[in-house]
């Protein structure tokens, strides 16, 4: 990182700051991701920067709805891309599932460039929104999907997005993990599974998730017992308590 010294106390949070300023420099992150990044460094600060008891719970339902999956798609934007392309790619291998390009925000060369960065880093299959299929109940760009991609998925994980398109995915049948530091945007709300921290946390962690297999059985038990709106619940509880006891 260019002038800020390690032993800076808020250097790994600046260092984050550093890699979505890159990928707006790449053309990869929209100029409004900056503002989208900003929100969440806000909410993680009032978790504390941690991965809470309640997400390390959501990481071990994700992780079981995802290998028990028929047809697992991952749906990558600009925020993600820069944020943590080689975990995106360790989860798409560990998973045999595709990455998939999906923006909210249209900018020429975008998309590309997005899917060029994810082969970069390793992406073996990389599927591009077409005008062959559309989401129902969406109208924005988040609507052009690919055919054998999230149009066909039985599970989009969806991670960092506050947007219409969860629910128009839920309403399809599909269902829908996230990861979001904000317990109250809609895509939280309305998603199966919400990983409330940080994706540069959650996503390491729920790829070890997957790496332990545990049996059919376990991971079918573990989503039965899974509640979001419990888990939202904890999350609020503890932004609205401001200190913590895991601090
Ligand atoms: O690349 P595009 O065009 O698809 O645009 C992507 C963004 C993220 C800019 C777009 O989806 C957007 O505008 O999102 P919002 O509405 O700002 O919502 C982003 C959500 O992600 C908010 O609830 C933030 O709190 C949350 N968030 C931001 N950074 C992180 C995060 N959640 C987890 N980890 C983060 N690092």
């Amino acid at each position: 990182m260019s002038d800020v010294p390690k032993s800076h106390p808020r250097y790994i949070s600046l260092a984050l700051r550093d890699k979505i300023v890159e990928g707006v420099e790449l053309g990869i992150t929209s100029i409004h991701g900056l503002i989208a990044h900003g929100r969440g460094e806000a909410y993680d600060y009032l978790l504390s920067e941690q991965t809470l008891t309640f997400a390390k719970t959501s990481i071990r339902a994700a992780a079981a709805m995802l290998c028990l999956a028929e047809h697992p798609v991952i749906s990558v934007n600009g925020n993600v891309a820069a944020l943590v392309p080689d975990d995106l790619v360790v989860l798409a291998n560990l998973l045999n599932a595709p990455l998939e390009v999906n923006i909210f925000h249209t900018e020429s060369g975008r998309e590309e460039k997005i899917k060029q960065h994810l082969l970069n880093h390793g992406a073996e299959q990389v599927f591009m929104p077409t005008t062959e299929a559309e989401l129902f109940y969406i109208d924005s760009n988040r609507k052009y999907v690919h055919p054998d991609g999230i149009f066909t998925a039985d599970v989009v994980f969806v991670p960092l997005e506050d947007g219409d398109r969860c629910q128009a995915l839920r309403k399809m049948g599909k269902n829908v993990i996230t990861i979001d530091l904000n317990p109250m945007s809609r895509t939280a709300q309305t998603a199966s599974i919400t990983i409330v921290d940080n994706v540069i946390r959650a996503l390491p962690l729920l790829c070890e998730e997957i790496q332990r297999t545990p049996t059919n059985h376990e991971m079918q038990s573990v989503l039965n017992q899974y509640q979001n709106d419990t888990i939202l619940s904890e999350a609020l509880r503890h932004i609205r308590r401001g200190a913590n006891d895991e601090w």
